[in-house]
């Protein structure tokens, strides 16, 4: 591998501070302490291991969650270094594992581009860890270290020689920290994995779950973020034969993107910047949007494919196209909402200049396909319009304040939007049971019948005639679409949108519709965090006039076992909920609509990527692929988008 970058010395780290503050208010460092949090402590550790294989020294990582519940990363870097900091006075390893920020990247001259969400490096994994191993091959020695919370156990001590390099990072998250859960999910780390392995060719990650039998999985792509497209569009038709693959460099910034246009109709244009997925877009967004629409309508014009007074927008050309655009930024800035919007302005010109001139030539050589893509475009461009006319009809009716309210909506009475709530239930007799038991003064209640359409096999305007997507996009009151002109957040008339479907198959495939068209077409509430998941309970159980509730099989063994203590001789009656209907009004509030008691599951996006690929393959045409989806995570009862 290459061995022409700069050296790295010992006292090229620099110490920022110590790692207290990261224990006194580890959300600040890693996001939240939830299940998000935890796994982010991961792609921490694996972050270093992408900056060796960027730098040219690692070619393989794995990853293995352990049955005790800790977790081993290795990878076949060069180790973090081990001799002693001339200033400080203590090995250089442990200087990255102990003070924050310390990771000798600061320096202009090593080559930096990877980092995760907040890039707080490898010492806050530390700090947040009951217990952290630190293994590293080195100049022929073998190293280990160790710690707890932060503080160091075994100092630096050799254990014996090798003729490899790398670093094996073991640690066990910290229950005091991580109150919520400490356990690890085999599929949130894949998705990560995956993603990573389809933007960095050159390595190969494998995941080991010890906790299943036979539960691994081995993620390499030579075709890079070409295979990352034609993964993505695996249950889609495409009308090509296999996806555009520009690669290229300008001004010091590498620029890969791989595109292919499919017979469905939504845009799933993934954006990375220094593999971290750039969701909010950016200026990198902009070149290849402003390339993309420059090419196609000089090419349009060119061979005068376009008929009539027919107004083709941005947009049209991005009906049913799936890309993956990669690049790498020596020092990106981030801004929007989530730190992920890429704002170095000198990118968009960077990113169109070298996309235009490639997708030209592309075009020019491949006249069928040309074709075949505007085809699609100006047929876009039509259902726009007719869509656009829809829109308006219902978008009208909302602005008609109360009296355009749909008339199966319970509204509640106060009108400040960040404290109200509405309630979207499956079935008109669960939705009289919310009504009744429900708080009036901030919670709405719209009761939804049968099956929303399946918004994965439609365009916009055939959607919008669906009844009960008309009454919920009323009842919203922000619009619908995915640019700030057709979704204005700031009507939005409840801050939260609380799902609430029964714990069965038919319930989890109403979750899943109203999820896609929530993903598809009013993406901003879910990112604004607005959208939540109602949870109620699996049993009830009662002993005489006591009454408690179970949401999964092990809490309804654990009351069982409470209540026969308390009373051997009165018997407990165990009911299990097959729906919302079943349950009185005092109970409904009581379990699953309280603030007080209920649990809401707030939906995110992790990987816009993996959730467009489940989206698409739940509710796409391919009937194959998601039987051996539904197969293969039977046992996961809960479908984390
Ligand atoms: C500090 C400096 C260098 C590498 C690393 C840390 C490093 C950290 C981790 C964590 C997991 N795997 C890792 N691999 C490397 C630069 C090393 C050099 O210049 O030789």
């Amino acid at each position: 591998m290459s061995e022409n970058k700069p050296e790295y010395k010992a006292s090229n780290i620099q110490v920022l501070e110590g790692l207290e503050a990261v224990r006194k208010r580890p959300s600040m460092y890693i996001g939240d302490t939830g299940q998000r949090g935890l796994h982010h402590l991961i792609n921490e550790v694996v972050d270093n291991s992408i900056d060796e294989a960027l730098a040219g020294h690692c070619d393989y990582i794995n990853i293995n969650i352990k049955d005790d519940g800790s977790i081993v990363i290795k990878d076949n870097g060069r180790g973090i270094p081990t001799d002693i900091h001339p200033k400080e006075g203590i090995p250089a390893v442990e200087l990255v594992l102990t003070k924050l920020h310390a990771g000798g990247k600061f320096d202009k001259d090593s080559y930096k581009v990877s980092g995760g969400l907040h890039g707080v490096g490898v010492s806050c994994v530390n700090a947040l860890a009951s217990h952290f191993h630190v293994e590293v091959h080195r100049d022929g020695d073998i190293h280990v270290m160790e710690f707890q919370r932060g503080i160091t156990t075994t100092p630096l001590k050799k254990i014996g020689s090798t003729d490899k390099t790398g670093t094996i990072v073991t640690f066990t998250p910290d229950s005091e920290i991580f109150t919520q859960t400490t356990e690890f999910k085999f599929n949130i780390i894949a998705d990560r994995m995956r993603e990573l392995a389809f933007l960095n060719p050159q390595i190969t990650v494998e995941i080991v779950d010890e906790r299943e039998e036979d539960l691994k999985e081995v993620f390499h792509y030579e075709g890079g973020v070409k295979d990352f497209v034609a993964f993505l569009d695996e249950t889609r038709e495409s009308i090509m034969p296999e996806p555009i693959y520009i690669e290229g460099e300008l001004d010091d910034v590498p620029l890969e993107v791989a595109m292919q246009y499919n017979q469905a109709y939504s845009e799933n244009v993934h954006s990375y910047v220094n593999n971290i997925n750039t969701h909010e877009g950016g200026t990198h967004v902009s070149g290849f949007r402003r390339a993309l629409t420059r090419a196609l309508k000089g090419y349009a014009e060119k061979n005068k494919l376009i008929k009539g007074k027919l107004s083709v927008s941005g947009e049209d050309f991005r009906e049913g196209l799936t890309a993956i655009i990669s690049i790498k930024v020596a020092e990106p800035q981030f801004e929007g909402q989530t730190k992920t919007k890429l704002g170095n302005s000198e990118v968009q010109s960077v990113v169109e200049i070298l996309l235009y001139e490639k997708l030209n030539d592309y075009l020019e050589q491949n006249p069928k396909i040309a074709k075949g893509i505007l085809e699609k475009v100006l047929r876009a461009a039509e259902a726009r319009e007719a869509a656009r006319k829809a829109r308006q009809l219902v978008q009208r009716k909302s602005a008609m304040a109360g009296a355009g309210l749909p008339g199966k909506l319970a509204d509640c009475s106060i009108n400040d939007p960040e404290h109200c709530e509405i309630y979207l239930v499956e079935g008109d007799s669960a939705g009289g049971s919310a009504k009744s038991g429900r708080n009036r003064s901030f919670q709405a209640i719209l009761p939804l019948r049968g099956k929303i359409l399946n918004v994965e096999k439609a365009r916009l305007g055939k959607i919008l005639e669906n009844n009960e997507i008309k009454a919920m996009i009323t009842a919203l009151g922000v619009g619908v679409g995915l640019s700030e002109e057709d979704l204005d957040i700031s009507n939005l008339r409840y801050h939260k949108i609380i799902i609430m479907t029964d714990a069965d198959i038919d319930g989890s495939h109403i979750r899943t519709l109203l999820l896609t068209f929530f993903y598809r077409h009013l993406l901003p509430l879910i990112e604004n965090g607005y959208v939540y998941i109602a949870t109620p309970p699996l049993y009830k159980i009662t002993q005489g006039k006591k009454i408690d509730y179970a949401w999964d099989d092990n809490t309804r063994d654990d009351i069982l076992k409470r209540m026969k203590k308390e009373s051997a001789t009165r018997k407990v009656d165990i009911s299990r909920y097959k729906g919302l209907g079943e349950m009185n009004p005092d109970q409904l509030w009581e379990t699953t609509m309280d603030p007080e008691t209920r649990t809401l599951q707030q939906v995110t996006i992790d990987s816009a990527a993996a959730a467009d690929r489940l989206f698409s393959i739940l509710m796409g045409d391919a009937v194959e692929p998601r039987r051996e989806f539904i197969e293969r995570n039977a046992k996961y009862a809960k479908l984390d988008v």
